[in-house]
């Protein structure tokens, strides 16, 4: 018999699983747990479940450089955020549009909870504009670019629901940016008669969808645009967007390896593990993690750059704790290492940034002649680092113009340097155990798992509410929700205008608006909490191994402890 599948948003009742699926995931070949999984049912926030409406706040203004965004964005600049609030008896406010055509994009890498964002903007129309339909552009930006679109309905849709990955229309990281290629996107979303578009993406996929609003407005199209938050990196949030999805998730699965990964150096007591985590710039994932595992070491990238240290000061760091912790016989440990740690240190950044000149000239010979045109200290640093990381410095750079971060093993090169290190002590009688480390790199394992309950709702909630703005007409705002700390019920919904999270940067002579990255504040409350705790955990072995997701129980509901930290909660260890 099929399940019935049920959200609990009680609005347009109960939906009847589909006989079965006619798309690339067939629910007949699904584990138990996945199935159990998509007939899970998600509660919405209050809100969600009665009549609403849609209240503005204040006029926005922009995270820095406000005349330039002002500019930049004539047509959408300032505008207020958005609450949802209940509107019942005589006060119900019909929404402007009552049938919509909306297309939804995934863009950038894949985070737990995709799927239910597009749910939960599928599930808002069927409970809320009866006769509207859903497009799925495929393969991300190129999709909408290339006209490539699918329509979701309840059978495509239902093998998804709270599952992980982004298949059910795929991702990319293609941009749009020249005139060319908006004149495309209007021409797919004019071909559709599109009254909405929601880009699911990180910083850069945001930034890109408020441009797309601005043209859009600009050219009086009706199609209006929502963004909404993605990045298991973290690194997309303010106070109205308090987390990315999908970070929660990775986290916990990246927490449950970490914990493994500590019994097993604690049983054998040989190895040194040295864990690189994703998360590109920012060092969210390798915080989160820490404060729920307790490793040895943990390096924060941002701390790195505030202080301003060196590869060499790095790896002391490193060495000083293995050689105290030899005088206690503690000859292994767990270090967490971000992957972006490389692009924290200064005198590495002034290589990449001479390497980014280089390679953008294309002038890279097999010679070896091109190393003339580094300063001197670039070139020390170059020659000094293993060949396997020199290698991947000279790698492609990712379509936004960054060093793909992921694909350089920090993680080798630390054992190495330590290695090395750790020689020079026992000559000196300094250090007289014997080091052994293992390397590790956690990214693409934790970016596809079935979503947390946190992540699964959330996302189903920022989709339903994106629904709702683009029903109310609005464009250029982010689905918000917040309150997050709170139960699920008192969730707020709404939308934050997209212009209000930029600044610009100057690049080729000209402004260029960016979402500014949100980096670990060294005076924030997860940090603080990890600095008060890092000098016990180096040298006693605290480990804690939280073990895999649960979805329900002890702990299956519980928020990341960087959330929670944030939001002023407390977490006792
Ligand atoms: P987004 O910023 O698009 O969310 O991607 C996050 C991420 O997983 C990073 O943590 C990682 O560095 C990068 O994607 C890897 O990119 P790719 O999938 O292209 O290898």
């Amino acid at each position: 018999m099929a399940p019935a599948f049920a959200t609990t948003a009680g609005y347009g009742g109960d939906r009847v699983a589909p006989p079965h699926s006619v798309t690339g995931r067939f629910a007949s070949v699904y584990s138990d747990l996945q199935n159990s999984r998509i007939d899970h049912a998600l509660p919405l926030p209050s809100v969600l479940k009665t009549p609403f409406t849609i209240v503005d706040g204040p006029q926005s203004s922009a995270a820095g450089n406000p005349d330039e965004i002002a500019k930049l964005f004539p047509n959408v600049f300032g505008q207020p955020s958005a609450m949802l609030v209940p509107s019942g008896g005589s006060d119900a406010v019909q929404p402007p549009i009552q049938k919509l055509k909306i297309g939804v994009v995934l863009s950038g890498g894949q985070a737990p909870g995709g799927h239910n964002v597009i749910s939960g903007i599928f599930d808002y129309l069927q409970d809320r504009a009866k006769g509207s339909t859903l497009y799925g552009f495929r393969g991300g930006p190129a999709g909408i670019m290339k006209g490539k679109y699918v329509e979701l309905n309840t059978d495509y849709i239902y093998p998804y629901r709270n599952q992980g990955g982004f298949d059910m229309i795929r991702s990319g990281r293609d941009k749009i940016e020249t005139p060319e290629q908006f004149k495309q996107a209007e021409d797919t979303v004019q071909k559709l008669d599109l009254d909405g578009l929601v880009v699911i993406g990180g910083d850069d996929s945001n930034t890109n969808a408020c441009l797309l609003a601005e043209y859009f407005r600009g050219k009086n199209i009706k199609t209006r645009v929502i963004g909404c938050p993605k990045t298991i990196d973290g690194d997309l949030k303010c106070k109205e967007v308090p987390t990315s999805f999908g970070f929660d998730t990775a986290c916990k699965i990246y927490a449950e390896m970490i914990g493994n990964v500590m019994i097993d150096a604690r049983s054998t007591g040989k190895y040194y593990h040295f864990v690189r985590l994703m998360g590109r710039a920012a060092s969210h994932i390798t915080l989160e993690c820490a404060l729920q595992t307790h490793p040895n070491i943990t390096i924060i990238g941002e701390e790195v750059a505030a202080k301003k240290l060196t590869l060499k000061n790095v790896t002391d760091y490193i060495v000083d704790i293995i050689t105290k912790r030899a005088e206690d016989n503690y000859n292994y440990g767990v270090i967490l290492i971000p992957e972006g740690l490389i692009d924290f240190i200064p005198e590495v950044q002034h290589l990449i940034a001479e390497l980014n000149e280089i390679l953008a000239q294309g002038t890279v010979d097999q010679e070896g002649i091109w190393k003339k045109k580094l300063t001197d200290q670039s070139l020390n640093l170059f020659e000094f680092l293993p060949n396997a990381i020199q290698e991947q410095l000279l790698l492609e750079r990712d379509p936004h113009g960054n060093v793909q971060v992921a694909k350089i093993e920090t993680e080798k090169m630390f054992i190495q340097m330590v290695e090395t290190e750790l020689e020079k002590r026992k000559q000196e009688g300094t250090y007289k155990a014997q080091f052994k480390g293992q390397a590790h790199f956690f990214g693409y394992e934790g970016r596809c798992g079935l979503p947390t309950n946190f992540d699964s709702t959330y996302c189903y909630a920022l989709g339903y509410g994106a629904g709702a703005l683009l029903q109310f007409g609005k464009t250029g705002l982010i689905s918000s929700v917040g309150n997050l700390c709170a139960p699920v019920e008192e969730w707020t919904v709404g939308g934050t205008a997209l212009t209000s999270l930029m600044d610009v940067e100057r690049r080729h002579g000209k402004f260029k608006p960016v979402i500014k990255k949100a980096m670990v504040e060294l005076d924030g409350a997860p940090f603080k909490k990890f600095a008060s705790l890092r000098d016990e955990w180096a040298l006693k072995n605290r480990y804690i191994s939280p073990g895999p997701i649960q979805f329900t129980g002890p702990g299956s509901d519980a928020i990341s402890h960087t959330l929670l930290l944030e939001l002023g909660g407390d977490i006792c260890f």
